[in-house]
């Protein structure tokens, strides 16, 4: 697959965490073009490694395995986790005390810049009618989206202490098409999510920042005016699905909290125990 993202530089060993997973299986294929060996790791089936990939099977909550995981690498695009809102426990193991494994790993293993899939989630109880930046305060619509935020807190923390940096992408909702009204706005398509991965691993100077991941969508409830040193530019936009969209959920329920908050449904799934 030809490279998306306008650079011409290479990293010699990048990580993959959580890479069999939807976006795990995406950015595989995409991410060869930008590093020499690609690592990538899942407690899922990886499958067979292709030229130039290394495979290792790491828990997350496996601190040991973690530090072994991070040996001789260069960056790491962190994927690996819980994805929606769960029971406490596999969030706790997966997103808490697994990114924290990927930190402590970070810092032993002399790593310099981590790309971490936060979510909108750590943002979700703001309305649909407002539209915040990267530095509005988290307002998280689920246990879930509490553990991004935990994770984003972390990141900072490990760059204020130890010089670590990361660009932690608070993705919207990144599908081969929008599925409804509310991804009208927080779409991100596939090749702008590679835009952006790629962006975030290459700008010169990130330190910790903070910036959604949107497509170009007419519909906005995001700024990222604030992380324009990233560099990321979308060039997709959902409005290209606006019709079909429109034509299969003509209809919204102006009551129901999935349409009032930005989270969508995560602000009323749960709790599970
Ligand atoms: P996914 O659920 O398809 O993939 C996550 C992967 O992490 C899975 O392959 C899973 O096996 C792995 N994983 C889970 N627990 C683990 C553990 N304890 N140790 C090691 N690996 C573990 O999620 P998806 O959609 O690919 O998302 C990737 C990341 O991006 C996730 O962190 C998610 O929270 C974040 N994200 C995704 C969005 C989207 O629209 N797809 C939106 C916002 C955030
Ligand atoms: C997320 O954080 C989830 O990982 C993803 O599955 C979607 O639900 C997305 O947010 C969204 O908000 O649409």
């Amino acid at each position: 697959m030809p490279a998306l993202h306008c650079t011409s530089l290479r990293i010699p060993r990048l990580l993959l965490t959580g890479a069999a997973g939807g976006l795990g299986r995406e950015l595989r294929s995409r991410l060869k073009a930008y590093c020499d060996v690609l690592r990538i790791s899942d407690i899922a089936e990886l499958g067979a490694a292709a030229p130039g990939e290394e495979l290792r099977p790491v828990a997350l909550q496996d601190k040991a395995g973690m530090i072994d995981l991070l040996h001789g690498v260069d960056a790491v695009v962190h994927l690996g986790g819980i994805s929606t809102e769960q029971p406490w426990e596999p969030i706790l193991q997966a997103n808490i005390v697994g990114v924290y494994h990927l930190y402590e790993a970070a810092r032993l293993q002399g790593v310099r810049r981590i790309v971490f899939a936060s979510s909108n989630h750590v943002t979700g109880f703001y309305r649909q009618h407002e539209v915040i930046d990267t530095e509005a305060p988290v307002r998280p619509d689920s246990l879930y989206g509490v553990s991004k935020a935990f994770g984003e807190n972390l990141a900072r923390y490990y760059f204020d202490r130890f010089g670590i940096e990361t660009v932690a992408l608070r993705i919207g909702s990144s599908f081969p098409e929008p599925k409804d009204r509310r991804m009208l706005a927080t779409w991100l398509s596939y090749d702008d999510l590679e835009r952006l991965v790629v962006a975030s691993l290459t700008a010169p100077v990130v330190g910790f920042t903070v910036i959604y991941g949107m497509s170009d969508n007419r519909t906005s409830w995001w700024d990222n005016t604030k992380a324009r040193h990233i560099g990321y530019r979308p060039q997709d936009s959902a409005d290209t699905f606006r019709a079909a969209v429109e034509a299969r959920q003509p209809q919204i329920d102006p009551n129901d909290p999935a349409a009032v908050f930005q989270g969508g449904v995560f602000v009323r799934t749960g709790p599970f125990e």
